[in-house]
C-alpha cells in the first residue's frame, strides 16, 4: 500500500479563501497583532508567512519586532496597549521567548478574547470542557486535514506523540472531542513501538528526525507529522520516516507543506473569530 500524502499546503490555501470570503462581508477589517522577541531564524520565517497569510485574508496586520533584550515589563506593557486597541482582534506572541522572559506570564497576560493562539488558562480551560471560542493552531490544523480527507476519528484509536502545551495535550483533547480513544505517549513511556502500532491515528509531535520508523506503524493507519525538525543537512523534516511510512499507512503528512501551513491558516480562522466576538462580524 502507498499512503495518500495530504496536501496541507493545498488545503492550507482553500481555508484562507474561505476566510478571505467572510473578511469581505465584515463591517470592520479584523486585525492581528504579531510580536516577535529575539532573532530566532525560524520564528522570522512563521512571523513572515503568517503576515503573507493575513494580506492574502484581507486581514489587518502589524508586527512588533522586539530586540532579546527587551524587559518583561516592556513586553507585558506593549500587550496591555494592544489589548486595549479595538483595531486589533487577535495578539499573538510568538515562541519561543528569549531567556529570562516569562513565557507563562506573557501568555496569560494576552485578553482571552484576543488569544488567537488559545494558549491562555482560561482558554485552556475552556478546551478542556469543550466550550471553547478558539482552537489552537496546530491540533485544529490537524483536525481539519482529517476532515477534509474523509478520515473519520469517531470509536478510532488515536495515539499522540508528546504531551507539550502548545500541540500533545490540546490535540489530543480535539481528538476526545470528537470520540476518539486517546492515548498519550511521551518521553517516559516505556513501550513507544507497541503503543504506536495500536494506533489507527498517529500524531507525532517530539521533535525527534527518524523517532517513528515503519515498524511502529499498523497497515492502513493515518500519520500525522507535526514537528519541524532540521536535519544535518538543514533540510526540513518530521518526526516520520517518510519514505518507509508511506508505503504502510493509508494517509500521511509531509514536511514541509503539511501541517505548517495548516498551523498558519488556522490562525486566519481564529482571528476571523476574534473579529466575530468583538462585533465586526
Ligand atoms: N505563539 N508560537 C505561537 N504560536 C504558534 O502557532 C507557534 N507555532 C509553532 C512555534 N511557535 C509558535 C507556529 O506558528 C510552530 N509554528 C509554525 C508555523 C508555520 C510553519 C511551521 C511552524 C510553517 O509555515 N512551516 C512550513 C515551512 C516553513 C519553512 O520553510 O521553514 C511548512 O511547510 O511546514
Amino acid at each position: 500500500m502507498s499512503a495518500t500524502i495530504i496536501d496541507g499546503k493545498a488545503l492550507a490555501a482553500q481555508v484562507k479563501e474561505r476566510v478571505r470570503q467572510q473578511v469581505e462581508t465584515f463591517s470592520q477589517r479584523p486585525g492581528l497583532a504579531v510580536i516577535l522577541v529575539g532573532d530566532n531564524p525560524a520564528s522570522r520565517v512563521y512571523v513572515d508567512g503568517k503576515k503573507r497569510d493575513c494580506a492574502e485574508c484581507g486581514i489587518y496586520s502589524e508586527e512588533y519586532t522586539l530586540p532579546a533584550q527587551t524587559s518583561q515589563r516592556e513586553l507585558l506593557e506593549l500587550v496591555e496597549a494592544l489589548n486595549g486597541r479595538a483595531d486589533v482582534d487577535g495578539i499573538l506572541c510568538q515562541l519561543p521567548l528569549p531567556q529570562g522572559l516569562d513565557e507563562r506570564a506573557v501568555l496569560r497576560a494576552i485578553a482571552p478574547d484576543k488569544d488567537v493562539d488559545c494558549f491562555h488558562p482560561y482558554n485552556v480551560g475552556e478546551l478542556m470542557i469543550g466550550e471553547q471560542s478558539f482552537q489552537p493552531c496546530t491540533p485544529a490544523g490537524v483536525m481539519e486535514m482529517l476532515d477534509a480527507y474523509g478520515i473519520d476519528v469517531a470509536g478510532k484509536h488515536a495515539v499522540v506523540l508528546g504531551r507539550s502545551n502548545i500541540v500533545g495535550k490540546p490535540q489530543a483533547m480535539l481528538l476526545l472531542q470528537r470520540n476518539a480513544t486517546v492515548t498519550i505517549c511521551h518521553s517516559r513511556t516505556p513501550d513507544l513501538a507497541e503503543q504506536c502500532r495500536r494506533a489507527d491515528i498517529l500524531v507525532a509531535a517530539v521533535g525527534q528526525e527518524g523517532l517513528v520508523t515503519a515498524d511502529m506503524v499498523k497497515e492502513g493507519a493515518v500519520v500525522i507529522d507535526v514537528a519541524m525538525n532540521r536535519n544535518a543537512a538543514g533540510k526540513l523534516c518530521g518526526d516520520v520516516c517518510f519514505e518507509e511510512v508511506a508505503q504502510k499507512a493509508s494517509y500521511i503528512t509531509p514536511v514541509p507543506g503539511g501541517v505548517g501551513p495548516m498551523t498558519r491558516a488556522m490562525l486566519m480562522v481564529n482571528t476571523l473569530t476574534a473579529a466575530r466576538l468583538h462585533g465586526k462580524g
